[in-house]
């Protein structure tokens, strides 16, 4: 087996973050092959999380680790919020599609969500901490929402602004 690719990862305001993500149909071996390369993703740009939305591929899988040995991968495919708390919390927030952008967002301080695991079977997972920001953070994703869009329209213009340049000045390098 080779070893999963390292996926590109699109960059707000790349208008196909905006994508809303279809069910999967089968946990097959395409979407396991998916999931493997999204972890290799997301462990080598050091995330927490990554949606298949910021790679372009649109279709409602989710992977996590929030450990901080980086092993403990959390497979979310087709997650549902079956339950979020009343009580919310703002907490500094960051993107691997908004680089080197962080900001307070307001998150339910614990969900329940429902999903399949890589194996296609059915769990339901309890979250708190930062594993209720980033499971809702990662589903936001999949319906075409990135955080920046909680900031002020001033926050946002000022972002959009900083990456555009960015970008262009690594595209002339
Ligand atoms: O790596 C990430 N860190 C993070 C920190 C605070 C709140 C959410 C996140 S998710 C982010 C990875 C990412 O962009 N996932 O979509
Ligand atoms: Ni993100």
């Amino acid at each position: 087996m080779n070893p999963p690719p390292i996926l590109p990862i699109l960059r707000y305001p790349d208008p196909r973050l905006h994508t809303v993500a279809r069910p999967v149909v089968a946990v097959d071996a395409r979407i396991r092959e998916l999931i493997a390369s999204m972890f290799a993703t997301m462990y080598d740009a050091n995330g927490i999380g990554l949606a298949a939305t910021q790679v372009d591929v649109h279709e409602r899988v989710i992977v996590i680790d929030v450990s901080e040995s980086r092993d403990q991968p959390l497979v979310l495919i087709n997650p549902v919020i079956e339950w979020a708390s009343p009580e919310k919390r703002k907490g500094e927030e960051g993107c691997l599609s908004v680089p080197g952008i962080y900001d307070g967002v307001e998150r339910s301080i614990a969900v329940r969500v429902r999903a399949l695991d890589g194996d296609g079977h059915e769990r339901v997972i309890e979250a708190e901490g930062m594993l209720a920001v980033c499971m809702q953070h990662e589903m936001d994703h999949l319906l075409g929402k990135v955080f920046v869009e909680y900031l002020s329209p001033l926050k946002q213009g000022r972002i959009k602004t900083k990456l555009v340049k960015a970008q262009r000045e690594v595209q002339r390098a």
